[in-house]
């Protein structure tokens, strides 16, 4: 890989340079929050070069373009990762160190850039460094939210969020871009107008908002690409255009200046849930109006003839909350092109493809038709027409069978289906993991795979370990690649040589030795964040991903409580110490959810405390559990709980990030675990609990009856009756009720334990037991946990953009050369 030049001297000026005129003040006297300020100025500058060459090749060489559209793109830190990418990381460390500033500190100093929930949005982040670092020509699109993710404080055990101001002291790697503002409308009526014989349709007594792109660098790995996430931001249409097209409404011009404000205040933040709000509709609308009127604008500098649009552009639609990008293509090639019905249907259809991302019934898209229909009348006016013509070819395709109908339609019982809309608009339908996609084509999505199968594919998910590996466990990679070289960084499936150590001493001693380096960083990340002591020698056992019940993060606590009991009554028994790790946050509005998080702290404070159980077991609730503290607790990480109820977690990735970073996965054969365990070998893994299948089949037949396990199991009884007897919380005994209730009575879907938590205690139990024998033997964990990072090579986010592009998008690779003067 070229690696570019660095001006070791040319930084450092500028870096004091930038210090200087942003903040009139010397290096000495500037604050880190400065120092890290200028040093983002000055990166972006290195950058600067490279991104201008792209765009200038993306011009001369006119590639095809894949638009992802995603209301969420979890970037995290930009500063790390981009030298990383830039290939100086260490090199500007070094040049930093020479004027005695820290980069970790500085790198600190950076707020995430939190514009996403979690898996669905960090999926995003993760294939805008793949595109890049592969070459193709791609723009993120989507909002740039004034707050992103809450941050999570915890006070008394409790989440408390917290608005996550990430914009507070400017942004120094964005670029505003007013030049290239659109408008986009809502509200109002369509009023019909014939024009020579042809029906125009005129929307007129709308409130419109300007969408301004503030365009972000994605930097490719040592290659000079640099693509964009270009996130819009809502402002009001100036006062001038309101006078000539408002006739200066006083009432309206402030209603105008309140939509934009609202628009994108903040991300909505559910994950796995819908959250129906008027406002979540005009967000999508918002930000795919304009990315979609910026696609063609684009094509049309280039070229003439509309109905080739699909030759140089396709939108992917992560998720269905972009879904309305079908329609909004078509509004504009009928009303603004020209195009008839057939003509624009055929370019929509030929552009538009479709990710699905869970089969959770919650989270599934359903607009109520009143809403839909007020606020984009246009919009729905050409739902319902794709959706008549639907209905039409399904009876066609099944005379009189009215069932199907009545479980195809777009639109149905007063609602618009989003997932419906996008499967049918799309050329292209797909599922996040294998077993996923499965389930999709013979469950949730049967009926529309029997009628277009050849529209249904599988694209496993992956992730990118230039931030993952590279960035967040530098002493790992520098370990792989002394082992294996440095292939692995665009080129994953190289690190497979590693087996070739698992049995050497040396290696493993090594190994286990980095482990042991990140559980003191990450033991001290927790001293200084939760003031808890926890041994570096002990297991460090994690589960760390969105709190959602389907997660089953309280099997785990559980099971914790369960261990503890053991102790308590067999105080001599064998037990080698074990650190349960847990970070999530959980929905504003989901109790059950943030109850659980208030039991998992009210346990640990029990536990820690305990001094008669000699610091065997520890519990640790990670507060603010995002992107960056994330790279650190992957690193440290021995066990990798991915424990949901099989068939639910679509995919995950957080579970390949942990086995890049050498962590055995403790877990149930669901989303891609079962991809894991096919790479790195069963006797490798921990797998415990029912199968999909096992699942499915329970659940058609309505669940099944827990109170048999809680009469006869006693151990199982027991934890029970701590969640209300007060031992977690004496001065309220009650508090804990509601999750006893949801496992013995009513846990939702009108039955208990719905997610199968005591159905799988049994077997989960016993797998945590196998994983304390593995961890013993330390020859044969370290030989497990490094044929882990050995096997992850499938995992890596460039396979599964490569795939992307072979089976959907087809694209062209780009190089980039910069010119002399930049080199
Ligand atoms: C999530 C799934 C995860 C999956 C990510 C990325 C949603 C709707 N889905 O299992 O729950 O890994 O998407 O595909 O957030």
């Amino acid at each position: 890989m070229a690696k570019r030049l660095f001006n070791k001297e040319f930084f450092i000026r500028s870096v004091k340079y930038n210090v200087r005129t942003l903040f009139r003040k010397e290096i000495e006297e500037a604050t880190e929050q400065q120092i890290f300020q200028a040093v983002g100025y000055a990166v972006k500058d290195a950058i600067m070069d490279a991104w201008i060459a792209t765009q200038k090749e993306y011009e001369k060489s006119d590639p095809k373009i894949v638009y992802y559209m995603s209301m969420e793109f979890l970037m995290g830190r930009a500063l790390g990762n981009n030298l990383i990418n830039l290939t100086f990381y260490d090199e500007v460390k070094e040049a930093l160190e020479e004027i005695g500033l820290d980069l970790n500190t500085i790198e600190d100093q950076e707020p995430d850039a939190a514009l996403g929930n979690g898996g669905l949005g960090r999926l995003a982040a993760c294939f805008l460094d793949s595109l890049a670092t592969l070459g193709y020509a791609a723009y993120g699109c989507g909002i740039r939210y004034r707050y992103g993710m809450f941050k999570q404080q915890i006070v008394d055990g409790y989440q408390v969020e917290v608005p996550d101001m990430w914009l507070k002291n400017g942004n120094p790697f964005e670029l505003r871009r007013p030049e290239y503002a659109k408008t986009v409308k809502f509200g109002g009526y369509v009023r019909v107008e014939n024009r020579n014989g042809r029906n125009m349709f005129i929307q007129e007594g709308y409130q419109s908002v300007l969408a301004v792109p503030v365009d972000l660098p994605i930097v490719g790995y040592g290659n000079n690409v640099i693509n964009t996430l270009r996130i819009w931001d809502a402002e009001a249409i100036n006062s001038f255009e309101l006078d000539r097209f408002d006739k200066g409404e006083y009432e309206k011009a402030v209603e105008q200046e309140n939509l934009a404000r609202n628009l994108v205040e903040v991300l909505y933040p559910n994950d796995n849930h819908m959250a129906g709000k008027e406002l979540r509709l005009k967000q999508q609308y918002f930000f795919v109006s304009a990315s979609v009127q910026e696609a063609i604008a684009k094509y049309k500098k280039k070229h003439s003839d509309i109905r080739k649009f699909y030759e140089k552009a396709t939108f992917q639609l992560n998720d269905t909350h972009p879904t309305v990008a079908v329609a909004e293509l078509m509004r504009i090639l009928m009303d603004e092109e020209g195009l008839e019905w057939d003509e624009a249907w055929d370019v929509t259809t030929k552009t538009c493809a479709y990710t699905n991302h869970t089969i959770m019934a919650e989270a599934l898209e359903k607009w109520p038709i009143e809403l839909f229909s007020r606020l984009l009348p246009r919009i729905y006016q050409i739902v319902e027409e794709i959706n008549r013509r639907f209905v039409n070819q399904i009876q066609e395709q099944y005379p009189g069978n009215y069932e199907k109908v009545k479980k195809m339609a777009i639109i149905m019982d007063g609602q618009v289906k989003m997932a419906h809309l996008a499967i049918v608009a799309g050329y292209s339908v797909n599922g996040v993991a294998r077993l996923h996609t499965e389930i999709l084509k013979k469950q949730e999505l049967k009926d529309f795979y029997e009628m277009m199968p050849q529209k249904f594919n599988n694209k496993t998910n992956g992730i990118t370990q230039r931030r993952f590996l590279l960035h967040g466990n530098p002493l790992l990679a520098k370990w792989v690649t002394a082992h294996v070289g440095d292939e692995w960084i665009t080129d994953l499936p190289k690190i497979k040589e590693l087996t070739l150590y698992v049995d050497d001493e040396k290696a493993q001693h090594e190994f286990m030795n980095i482990k042991y380096q990140n559980k003191v960083r990450l033991a001290k990340y927790i001293k200084e964040h939760n003031n808890i002591d926890v041994d570096p020698r002990s297991i460090f056992d994690v589960q760390v991903k969105r709190l959602h019940e389907y997660k089953r993060q309280l099997m785990n606590i559980l099971h914790v409580m369960y261990l503890y009991n053991q102790i308590k009554e067999h105080p001599d028994m064998d037990f080698y110490p074990r650190t349960f790790i847990f970070g999530a946050k959980a929905a504003a509005g989901y109790m059950r959810a943030k109850l659980t998080i208030k039991l998992i702290n009210s346990v640990a404070d029990v536990i820690n405390n305990d001094a008669s159980i000699n610091g065997k077991l520890k519990v640790v609730f990670i507060e603010d559990y995002r992107v960056s503290n994330a790279e650190w607790i992957f690193a440290a990480a021995d066990v990798s709980e991915q424990i949901s109820t099989a068939s639910k977690e679509a995919s995950g990735t957080g579970n390949m990030k942990f086995m890049l970073n050498g962590a055995v996965t403790l877990g149930t054969m669901d989303g891609a675990n079962v991809e894991i365990v096919e790479e790195v070998g069963e006797e490798n893994a921990f797998i415990f609990g029912m199968s999909a299948e096992e699942v499915i089949a329970l659940e058609n037949q309505g669940g099944y009856d827990p109170s048999q396990l809680f009469n006869t199991d006693q151990d199982i009884r027991h934890v029970l009756m701590q969640l209300i007897n007060g031992e977690y919380s004496p001065n309220d005994p009650e508090r804990f009720r509601e999750l006893y209730n949801a496992l013995l009575v009513d846990g939702g879907y009108n039955r208990p334990d719905p997610y199968f938590i005591l159905k799988d205690f049994r077997s989960y139990a016993e797998a945590q037991k196998r994983v304390e024998a593995a961890y013993r033997d330390e020859k044969g964990w370290a030989r497990m946990a490094m044929l882990n990072v050995a096997h992850a090579g499938k995992f890596t986010s460039d396979r599964t953009i490569q795939e992307y592009v072979d089976d959907i998008w087809k694209l062209d690779k780009v190089t980039v050369e910069l010119p002399e003067e930049a080199k």
